[in-house]
């Protein structure tokens, strides 16, 4: 009798630190949580969420057809749109981006496009679940227009920046369509994102058509010396660009499904330079003599503004 009594004793001893310790560890994890949410910002907080965040899915939810708005609304209005965009910069908050993108804009003169371009592909962006950079490079006044050039200047001063992986060079006169149309990279092939423009019926104008919007990782980029930087003026640059990729050895691929549809806006057309059809000829000679190797600029301003990274520069 006195020996059940001692076990049934012993048992209840048992049963009540089991207790006592399961009361402990829910009030130690507790007072855990609390201090981590009340310190949100925290570098503690940062790494947390940076460890937990998972790959961003291959394929984006919600991707389509879209409604092109070729309204110029006012600054304040994109600007309050877009208020999570901060320095011209965004990353997806809940999954880690497939690839760091830097999106390169030579710019002159046309404020009201570059309206209407932040606010069409901010959202597509975002929805592409990229992490990205606008850099929108201007040249001063004075010599012509050097559209080559200024995305030499972009590309050096992207990756000053960051690592950027992938870097899409872009008119500022483009909308794409649908936003299957991704901003990213391959490392097989520089990737021309342009299938067809309404302004030319969506018809590819010649088969190593390379303008408008086209795509390179750092090491493509690098690989052919970038853009010459010696057409000045309008037409041809992107033929050099087409015919550097191709004595690397690579090809380009180019998306030829509607999704690689793009609207353009309207503005007056260029003046040829009548001296590209020579610099054309000399391509193959120039390529290590004329590029990101002999690229020379004074950077005269680098403004990290809202929705975009705004430099201006003067070719030296
Ligand atoms: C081509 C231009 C391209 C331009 C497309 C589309 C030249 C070089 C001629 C030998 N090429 O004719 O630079 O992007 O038209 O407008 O002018």
């Amino acid at each position: 009798m006195q020996h059940s009594f001692k076990a049934t004793l012993f048992f209840v001893v048992i049963i009540i630190q089991g207790f006592l310790f399961c009361a402990w560890i829910f009030i130690y994890r507790g007072s855990m949580y609390e201090q981590i949410s009340r310190n949100d910002t925290s570098n503690v907080m940062k790494s947390l969420t940076t460890q937990r965040k998972r790959k961003c899915p291959l394929v984006s939810p919600g991707l389509g057809q879209l409604k092109i708005d070729k309204v110029t609304h006012s600054w304040e209005t994109i600007e309050k749109k877009f208020s999570k965009i901060k320095d011209g910069h965004h990353c997806p908050e809940n999954c880690k981006a497939r690839q760091k993108v830097a999106i390169i804009i030579p710019f002159r003169d046309r404020e009201n496009q570059l309206r209407v371009f932040l606010n069409h592909m901010h959202p597509i962006l975002m929805r592409q679940q990229l992490e990205y950079g606008i850099y929108v490079v201007e040249q001063s006044k004075g010599l012509e227009f050097n559209r080559g050039f200024l995305f030499n200047v972009g590309f050096k001063e992207a990756l000053k920046d960051s690592d950027y992986e992938c870097f899409i060079l872009h008119d500022v006169d483009l909308l794409p369509e649908n936003d299957y149309n991704t901003y990213t990279c391959s490392t097989d092939h520089p990737k021309h994102l342009t299938a067809g423009i309404d302004k030319w019926n969506y018809k590819m104008l010649y088969t190593s058509y390379f303008g408008g919007v086209s795509g390179m990782t750092r090491e493509q980029y690098e690989a052919i010396n970038g853009f010459s930087n010696s057409f000045f003026g309008w037409g041809g640059e992107d033929d050099d660009l087409y015919n550097r990729v191709i004595w690397s050895k690579m090809s380009v691929y180019r998306i030829i499904n509607d999704a690689g549809k793009y609207t353009s806006l309207q503005h007056k057309q260029a003046v040829g330079n009548s001296k590209r059809f020579e610099v054309l000829k000399t391509g193959k000679e120039r390529m290590w003599k004329d590029g990101l190797n002999t690229l020379k600029y004074n950077l005269l301003q680098k403004t990290y503004k809202q929705l975009y990274i705004h430099l201006t520069v003067n070719v030296t």
